[in-house]
């Protein structure tokens, strides 16, 4: 069992479960802050409901019976930060020029509230001014229509709906692009890419009833109590009944050792947590395929293996077999960072289990050898049977609220995951073939200038990504950039002329168009499709929907065509509903007549019906490229930088700077290292130090100004919060396969 020992007592941590009253005090303090009304508290109650809205924080599953208040601690935050008082008006943009702006913290520039009218940026007074919407139709389409259809990008961060996410797919197809990044780019695209090799399907194979009818869940590098807080609710059931779970994380994670249901009054009241993890090990970043690779080969040497699913199901097993055989003790010691005796315990523990569930999140996907890790996953849970079967499967947890449902619905580089025949029959074009452009490659483009437009579907797309700061200057350079939000972010003030500022609705607004109020929907991390509807009044009467944003820019992009009816659309959903059943029949079947459904409707999954859709038609087991995810050992004086979220951030919105659940509080630039590893490095509590990336290709990357913090983590392993320390992380370090940068595994030196 793990408990209060097993934690470094010289090191800060939180020695309180998480949820609680902590997790109360948390949300009240952002709602008096954001001055919300009391109706805020009745849209909260709505909040992932059917017939409410869906959370716009984490992609979690809605179950069918909710609980009284189905929200998080997180999920109350976001939507509080949603519905604030606070406007960012015209008049606050005559008052700030943008050179000023660029000077803010992140978290200034977002609480200055809601945008509330669509803007341009005018360059020779260096400030945002406000114009209409049909000037700005107008300009943007002139722009793209001069551009050359390949030099432009249409981003999209997960948020927006299905419906949205459709008609900017075809948006983009139509006009000749495939250049659809979205931000599952720079999170969950290692396991699009490393579940569709091994296992045919691109995402993941559990449902809501896995939970309750597996014996245990193996976590790997994925923060429940921040993250995806509601999650803790079936895992405390789990628990309750049974069901053991073991966690690989290199910081012990309060979510995953113990939890208080802040929504249950007998555990407030009397203080009675759960303990979560029954074995907790402090796996060393990058050492999960090293870690994985122990547990298979104990269960090769035990004879522990499912010989028949094995057979039946799967391909290449007798080179993965021999791979492991050989491995030595010693180097998966050394490369995870923990005992063979840990190990042993744990894949004895999963022997002994009928039903296992793996999770995973970016500790698994962030890495070199991101596709990988999540591969050895696969490997560890066929091995035993443990996919396509009752209580059992492989579960990542998605990052945004519909981020795996836009790659569903076709915002996707990658053309041939997207049915473009149909598309070419339905809409009368010859869709372009040719492979868009990734994350990565776009800031490449930016910064070497070949890119020249871009339109950002939300996000903060230059503050998220890896090298921020090289990029910083290029972004002026381009001829167009068009930002889709509600805040203002530091992507919206690193601008040049060309830029506009397109304000839209959140979740919980009502959407109300030519025939009457709009519902939108979206698809959960276990592939179940919710609608949502908003009731609250918008923020500003100029706000427009994301649907309608994407439908007057295609007016003034494209050509007519009577087969594409943009206003039609915009005046009834339901019609955009239709479009995606006609182009995906199998998994949006009778979509309107669905959306409904409590608990949402399920897509499917072809791996959960044990039907591979790999090259070879079975499961594959594969070997990794190499025994370490960060590619190696780092050379003397080296640390692997691991960059984190707090749990007062949803990505680059800073709601504050506490990060309760970790005792770390009132400071963002801080670095956090073992106090071996400080005093290895000479290094004393509270010193300033500067962060020096060690990748040596002729580019310096430093950031000055963190103060050394010492903290509970492996040898070898710093950590210093994302975005702060994203100049750090090189473009050029990415997942090899699917391009995910490699924030969780950047080698760095530090200097006093
Ligand atoms: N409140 C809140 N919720 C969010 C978000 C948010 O920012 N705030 N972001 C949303 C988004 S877009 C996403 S993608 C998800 C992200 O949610 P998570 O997948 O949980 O991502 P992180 O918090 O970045 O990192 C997860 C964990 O990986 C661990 N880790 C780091 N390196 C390694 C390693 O090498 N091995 C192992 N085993 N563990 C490692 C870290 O200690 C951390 O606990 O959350 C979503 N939900
Ligand atoms: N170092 C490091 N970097 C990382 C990560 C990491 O773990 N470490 N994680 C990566 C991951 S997983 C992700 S997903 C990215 C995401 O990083 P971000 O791009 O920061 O993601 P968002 O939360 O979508 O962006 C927030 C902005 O979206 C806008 N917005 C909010 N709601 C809406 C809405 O409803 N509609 C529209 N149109 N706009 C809205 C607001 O203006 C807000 O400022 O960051 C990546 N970057
Ligand atoms: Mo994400």
């Amino acid at each position: 069992m793990t408990d209060e020992r097993d934690q470094d007592p010289t090191t800060p941590f939180y020695d309180h479960p998480t949820g609680g009253w902590g997790s109360l005090k948390s949300v009240l303090r952002q709602a008096s802050r954001n001055r919300i009304g009391i109706g805020v508290m009745e849209t909260l109650r709505r909040q992932n409901k059917p017939r409410g809205h869906m959370c716009t924080s984490c992609a979690w599953a809605k179950p069918p019976s909710p609980h009284l208040a189905e929200f998080c601690e997180n999920g109350a935050k976001a939507t509080i930060w949603d519905l604030t008082r606070d406007r960012c008006t015209p008049d606050f943009f005559a008052r700030h020029t943008i050179t000023e702006l660029r000077s803010w913290p992140d978290h200034d520039l977002e609480a200055v509230g809601r945008l509330t009218h669509p803007m341009r940026f005018d360059a020779a007074s260096d400030r945002y001014v406000a114009t209409t919407w049909d000037d700005a139709f107008a300009a943007i389409g002139a722009a793209l229509r001069a551009m050359d259809p390949r030099a432009a990008v249409f981003y999209a961060s997960g948020r927006a709906s299905l419906e949205t996410s459709y008609l900017y797919a075809l948006l983009a197809r139509l006009y000749g692009t495939n250049n659809l990044p979205d931000s599952s780019n720079m999170c969950h695209e290692t396991t699009s890419v490393a579940l569709k090799r091994t296992i045919g399907a691109p995402v993941g194979t559990c449902v809501l009833d896995d939970f309750e009818h597996c014996d245990l869940m193996l976590f790997f590098g994925q923060n429940t109590g921040s993250n995806s807080p509601r999650f803790l609710h079936p895992i405390q059931q789990a628990v309750k009944r049974g069901c053991r779970i073991v966690t690989f994380n290199p910081i012990r994670e309060r979510g995953l050792v113990e939890f208080m249901n802040p929504q249950n009054p007998a555990e407030m009241l009397t203080g009675r947590a759960t303990p979560i993890s029954d074995i907790y090990l402090q796996v060393r970043p990058g050492g999960d395929i090293a870690a994985i690779a122990g547990l298979c080969k104990h269960l090769l040497d035990r004879d522990a293996v499912d010989h028949g699913f094995v057979a039946q199901h799967c391909h290449d097993f007798a080179r993965f077999e021999s791979w492991i055989r050989d491995l030595s003790w010693d180097d998966i010691e050394t490369v995870s960072g923990l005992d063979r005796a840990d190990l042993i315990q744990v894949a004895d523990l999963y022997a002994r289990s009928r039903n296992v569930i793996g999770v995973y999140g970016m500790g698994l996907t962030q890495h070199v050898h991101g596709g990988d890790s999540v591969a050895m996953l696969v490997n560890l849970l066929l091995m035993r049977g443990n996919i396509g079967r009752t209580g059992a499967g492989i579960c990542p947890v998605r990052g945004h609220s519909n981020v795996q449902g836009q790659r569903t619905v076709g915002i996707s580089e990658k053309p041939e995951l997207v049915p473009l025949d149909k598309l070419a029959e339905m809409f009368g074009f010859d869709p372009p073939r040719d492979t868009g452009m990734t994350t990565i490659e776009v800031v490449q483009g930016v910064i070497d200038g070949t890119v020249k437009g871009f339109v950002s579907l939300g996000g903060n797309f230059a503050r998220a990504i890896p090298d921020q700061g090289r990029a910083d200057p290029a972004w002026a350079g381009l001829d167009l950039n068009v930002q889709i939000a509600t805040k203002l972010n530091r992507s919206h003030v690193l601008v040049g002329d060309g830029a506009w500022l397109l304000p839209c609705l959140v979740r919980a607004e009502r959407d109300q168009q030519k025939s009457g109020r709009q519902a939108v929907t979206m698809e959960d991390s276990l592939s179940h499709i919710h609608a949502s509807i908003g009731k609250r009044p918008p923020a500003s009467r100029h706000l427009l929907s994301e649907p309608a944003i994407v439908a007057g820019i295609a007016k003034t992009t494209l050509s007519p065509s009577p087969l594409v009816r943009w206003d039609d659309w915009i005046a009834d959903y339901d019609r955009i509903r239709d479009l995606i059943e006609q182009t995906y029949p199998d998994q949006f079947a009778d979509f309107n007549g669905r959306m409904f459904e409590a608990g949402g409707f399920y897509r499917g999954n072809s791996a959960r019906e044990r039907n591979w859709e790999t090259d070879s038609g079975k499961a594959e087991f594969s070997c990794p490229a190499s025994l370490s995810a960060v590619g190696g050992e780092p050379d003397t004086g080296v640390h692997t930088l691991v960059t984190l979220r707090s749990n007062d951030q949803f990505n680059t919105t800073i709601y504050d700077y506490h990060d309760r659940l970790r005792g770390l509080e009132g400071d963002r630039m801080i670095v956090l290292i073992s106090r071996t590893d400080m005093a290895r490095a000479g290094l004393t509590e509270g010193q300033r130090v500067t962060l020096v990336s060690a990748v040596q290709d002729g580019i310096s990357r430093r950031v000055d100004g963190f103060t050394v913090t010492p903290y509970d983590l492996p040898p070898g392993c710093v950590a210093a919060y994302y975005p702060e320390a994203n100049p750090l992380v090189p473009l050029s370090c990415h997942d090899q396969a699917s391009k995910t940068p490699a924030y969780k595994g950047a080698p760095i030196r530090i200097e006093a």
